[in-house]
């Protein structure tokens, strides 16, 4: 049946079991992250939809089931399963995504890998997104693309489906032109972003920039601003702008930039932290560490997420301050996402290298200053360790948003506990409260922690109070309300011209 929303997303929204040489589509392990969000949407409409990839050896295969039925606790809604070989998935999501637009986005051009790039195949399997949504859109339907490995689905929609409202989404920064246009298929891709009703970001800045890119190539005319919110400014912050562009107008049609800063589920996360099962844990957790200080640091193993510089900061804590040795402990989770990805050895060993010193210069039979933990930790366990941690250490180079902080935040039902966030982390431009730092700056981080270790309960407590209230406000809930009023058409432009003022 034709759907009125379409969620085009790379990832399926389930698990995959095979039971008794059956498979069967179950809802996934994780309650946690950004699929289960998307997926409340599905209880917001009749006919809902799903489009991802799934890899296969013979895309041609006549029993590989496209489009399947799935009843869950979200609902009932259709999945349609694109067929992408090996081969395919390496080079449109592993190579040009992952080494050519990845660093970009990120502001890594030293890191920028053109030469692999096959931009026909990328081409080729966007096309094939956009048919595939393209297929399973009622007339009129909504359809919502996450994520610049999909960049070219709206501009191909468009040529198939005049008649679909399209929003995209991006969850990681988007740069200046001065940054974007590295890339040689700039055109093309804000091309294909200008023929969106809706492109949407974390925060201003990266509306702004996107708007730099557009200007870079076409005039636009005037970019109508607002205001930001007082609460999306972090007074002095790096990310941090006054005002946001809200439309730009081409020829063809007004595209509204939607603002709207991802948040966690805070009810979720508060239920657990709330749970005698998580306190239990907690309390083990602390037993075992004995009477030491916790430093928690948790993402995935990516140069963006400034691992190296965290560990050399603790490494020059250690040497700074010696009465500190023995008496505080990093707990560094460091996932790797995919280890198919190559790309992401090097900080791996870079890591392992670095924590293998800092246990061999300061550490004893019986301590060891740094925990490196190199697989996923489970969603329960890190809650108990988020509630056991004085300091949840932050520190990416560059991310879109970052939902650790936020669930760190969520978690301390206690009200204690301090955040050292990095200020190019889109979400420091909420978290005015945490302890900002500048991760590109010895002196700032080592500043920073210093500050964190040495903050009077009060201070903690205040600032976690003011943290706790900007994450509750802006929760998994508040998000989905936002970006449903932007995908319905009669929300359409309801920032209205009186409140704009012009750029
Ligand atoms: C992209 C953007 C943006 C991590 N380690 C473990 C674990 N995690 C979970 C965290 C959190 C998620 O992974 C990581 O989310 P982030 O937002 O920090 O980072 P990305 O994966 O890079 O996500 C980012 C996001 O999209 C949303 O738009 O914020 O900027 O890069 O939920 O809890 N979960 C478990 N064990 C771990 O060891 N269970």
């Amino acid at each position: 049946m034709p759907s009125d929303l379409v969620i085009v997303y790379h990832r399926q929204p389930y698990d995959e079991v095979e039971v008794d040489g059956q498979i069967e589509y179950r809802d996934n392990k994780s309650p946690n992250g950004i699929v289960p969000t998307l997926k409340s949407f599905f209880g917001k409409v009749d006919n809902a939809a799903w489009v991802a990839w799934k890899e296969t050896e013979d895309t041609s295969n006549p029993q590989f089931d496209r489009v399947i039925n799935i009843e869950d606790s979200f609902g009932k809604y259709t999945v349609y399963r694109l067929p992408l070989t090996g081969a395919q998935v390496k080079s449109f999501y592993h190579v040009t995504s992952k080494e050519a637009f990845w660093p970009i986005l990120h502001g890594f051009k030293e890191k920028y890998n053109y030469d692999p790039v096959d931009w026909a195949t990328f081409k080729e399997v966007n096309w094939a997104f956009a048919e595939a949504a393209a297929a399973e859109a009622a007339p009129g339907a909504s359809v919502w693309v996450h994520d610049y490995n999909l960049w070219l689905v709206p501009g191909y929609l468009r040529q198939m489906r005049p008649d679909v409202r399209i929003s995209f989404y991006h969850h990681t920064p988007f740069p200046a032109a001065d940054m974007f246009n590295v890339l040689p298929w700039r055109a093309e891709i804000i091309g294909s972003l200008l023929s969106c009703d809706v492109v949407g970001f974390h925060i201003p800045r990266y509306a702004s920039n996107f708007v730099s890119c557009v200007r870079s190539l076409e005039d636009v005319g005037a970019v109508p601003r607002v205001k930001v919110e007082p609460d999306m400014i972090a007074e002095g912050s790096a990310l941090s702008d006054r005002t946001v562009p809200t439309e730009i107008r081409t020829e063809d049609r007004v595209v509204q930039l939607g603002v709207t800063p991802v948040g966690v589920d805070v009810e979720y996360i508060k239920s657990l932290a709330g749970s005698d099962k998580t306190a239990e844990l907690a309390a083990r957790f602390r037993s075992e560490i004995g009477d030491t200080r916790v430093l928690l640091s948790v993402g995935r193993t990516d140069y963006t997420k400034g691992g190296a510089d965290q560990l050399l900061a603790f490494e020059r804590l250690l040497e700074r301050r010696p009465e500190l040795r023995g008496t505080v402990r990093l707990l560094h989770v460091s996932v790797p996402a995919n280890r198919a990805m190559t790309v992401y050895e090097p900080i791996q060993k870079e890591l392992e290298e670095i924590a293998g010193r800092i246990n061999g210069r300061f550490g004893s039979f019986t301590f060891q200053p740094v925990a490196l933990i190199s697989r996923a930790v489970p969603f329960e366990e890190l809650v108990a360790w988020y509630q056991v941690a004085d300091v949840a250490w932050i520190t990416p180079l560059a991310d879109g948003m970052n939902l650790v902080c936020k669930e760190y935040v969520a978690a301390r039902n206690d009200g204690d506990g301090v955040l050292v966030l990095s200020e190019f982390a889109g979400a420091a431009v909420e978290m005015g409260a945490a302890v900002l730092t500048n991760p590109f700056s010895s002196r700032a981080m080592d500043f920073a922690i210093d500050l964190a270790l040495d903050m009077p309960e009060d201070e903690r407590r205040a600032r976690m109070e003011l943290l706790r209230a900007s994450v509750d406000k802006r929760d998994t809930r508040h998000w989905a309300a936002e970006q449903l009023a932007l995908l319905s058409p009669e929300d359409f432009g309801r920032k209205s011209a009186k409140e704009s003022e012009i750029a």
